[in-house]
């Protein structure tokens, strides 16, 4: 069976997690759900990252440990993805020993080969961003916000050369169709390479980081927060050992744009690449949520919590609204607003209507049990070819990590199975005594349960609650795997239907 790795970024244990966190479980669940739904054998990772300066500070700050810091917020973390109803296989932390293992292991070997060296290093130091800042950086003679208070350092610490590899590295992403999505952050990529690089510094001393893995070749030190944390990715296919695993390489990383340049984009591969580790399979790059044009992270002022969305509307309706906003690798507003609409129009007025005039409709005309499809007329036939356009689509575009446009087209296929609802009027026909008229009404519920099981399972990716109660409700199992569930004529005939359910309730005005 042809397997698929797919990982997320690690999430910074120094804060509570918010809508920038939890759409990226989102989209790397939905990836995950569809490739499961194609038939591979999927691994599905995600995490949190423990260590560095700000986990340190935030613990001091507390006047608790640091482990016991991170363990909370941990639970915060994991209690998101259960609420939002994450797939994810493996949960890594970077505090336990299965990943410490792998990140000593690997320094030890580039050191020993000599990629790895001792040196001086004076500087400007972010302290918010635990890393090196370069004086070109400056605007105005001010560092961008984003760095907080910048202090110059100079120290010995260890460096990874980099630079070695950076041919290797730009005909890699020049030879690798796809490797990074969208292709403009490729670009931006390569144009970053057009400067040479320097090599990385690796290292902080223990006495001003102290929580971080020790250098398994000087104690005095302990990793730069970077190295430890993409490791993730491999420590937890790779326990204890450096050998390729079943799983191995990641065949999606999926990140946001703000950590493609440099460490996922050059300072990851490199590393695999200098200890002779494969490198990933390729990289899905997200772009921001934003609130009038900021990022909604808690350092800016966050102020929509995706917790509270999320128990109020249902995982399902946040899962849509995020995949449906998103087009993937652009940055989205998010407002309440929006959701709101798209709660009420999409998936109330919708989706939950058909469902239940389904229901009612077989309940008062058919005794609850679906009848055959007996007439092929003009409705008929606008309906199955609406049918035939997200069909021919719709793998293609999950597969090109186009989720917004599938879902855009499942709910035009959806819309067009209530305006069928409205064409054949069953309500009408029922009143009719002519055969003929007979069977267009059991024609029309038939097509109707026919065109929900079909919605229902292209949904199942974005919304698996929901469709799997789409399929409860039409009497059968929800299909595990699509092969040869797309195709329209499946018949349900002589399934009974559940009793009338609403999936989506009114909660708000
Ligand atoms: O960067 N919209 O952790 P993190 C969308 N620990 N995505 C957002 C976002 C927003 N407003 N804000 C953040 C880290 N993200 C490191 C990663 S990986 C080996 C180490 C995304 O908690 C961000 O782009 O700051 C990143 O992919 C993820 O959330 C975790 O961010």
């Amino acid at each position: 069976m042809k397997k698929f790795y797919i990982t997320t970024a690690i999430d910074y244990a120094n804060g509570s997690p918010h809508l920038g966190h939890a759409y990226e479980k989102v989209l790397a669940d939905v990836v995950a759900r569809f490739k499961r739904l194609q038939g591979l054998d999927v691994w599905f990772l995600t995490g949190l990252d423990e260590h560095g300066m700000k986990v340190q500070q935030s613990a001091q700050k507390k006047g608790i440990a640091p482990q016991q810091f991170v363990d909370e917020i941990a639970v915060e973390f994991q209690d998101l993805l259960k609420s939002l109803n994450i797939s994810n296989d493996d949960y890594i932390r970077t505090t336990e020993e299965r990943h410490k293992t792998v990140v000593q292991n690997l320094l030890q070997k580039l050191f020993d080969q000599g990629d790895i060296y001792k040196d001086h290093y004076r500087g400007y130091y972010s302290i918010r961003a635990e890393q090196f800042v370069l004086e070109k950086e400056m605007v105005d003679g001010q560092w961008p916000e984003i760095y907080g208070e910048v202090v110059e350092i100079t120290e010995p610490n260890y460096f990874f050369r980099l630079g070695k590899y950076q041919d290797w590295l730009i005909d890699h992403i020049k030879t690798h169709e796809g490797y990074i999505y969208p292709q403009f952050r490729a670009n931006q990529v390569l144009e970053f390479l057009k400067e040479p690089i320097n090599d990385l510094c690796l290292s902080r001393p223990k006495e001003r980081l102290s929580w971080g893995i020790p250098l398994p070749f000087d104690d005095d030190y302990v990793t730069y927060v970077w190295f430890d944390a993409v490791t993730n990715y491999l420590s937890a296919v790779a326990p204890g050992t450096l050998e390729n695993e079943t799983y191995w390489p990641a065949d999606r990383h999926v990140i946001g744009k703000d950590i493609l340049v440099p460490p996922h984009s050059v300072y990851w591969p490199i590393m695999l690449k200098a200890a002779g580790i494969k490198p990933p399979g390729g990289f899905l790059v997200h772009g921001f949520w934003t609130t009038s044009g900021r990022k909604m992270s808690k350092s800016e002022g966050e102020t929509v919590d995706p917790l509270d969305l999320i128990a109020e509307f249902g995982p399902d309706a946040f899962r849509y609204y995020v995949t449906r906003e998103m087009n993937v690798g652009q940055d989205s507003d998010f407002t309440l607003e929006k959701f709101m609409t798209r709660y009420n129009s999409d998936l109330a007025n919708d989706l939950g209507n058909l469902v239940s005039r389904l229901l009612n409709m077989t309940q008062r005309y058919c005794g609850g049990v679906v009848p055959a499809v007996q007439v092929s007329e003009e409705p008929e036939k606008e309906l199955w070819a609406s049918w035939d356009s997200v069909h021919q689509e719709i793998v293609g575009l999950y597969d090109g990590f186009r989720l917004h446009t599938a879902l855009e087209r499942t709910f035009q296929f959806v819309s067009s199975v209530n305006r069928y609802a409205e064409t054949r009027a069953p309500w009408k026909l029922a009143k009719s005594d002519s055969p003929e008229d007979r069977q267009r009404l059991e024609t029309a519920l038939a097509a109707m349960a026919e065109s929900l099981r079909l919605a229902a399972t292209v949904l199942l990716p974005v919304m698996p609650g929901i469709g799997e109660k789409i399929f409860e409700l039409l009497g059968s199992p929800a299909v595990s795997i699509w092969k040869g569930h797309l195709k329209w004529g499946e018949s349900l005939q002589g399934k009974t239907l559940g009793k009338a359910a609403i999936l989506f309730p009114k909660t708000r005005k």
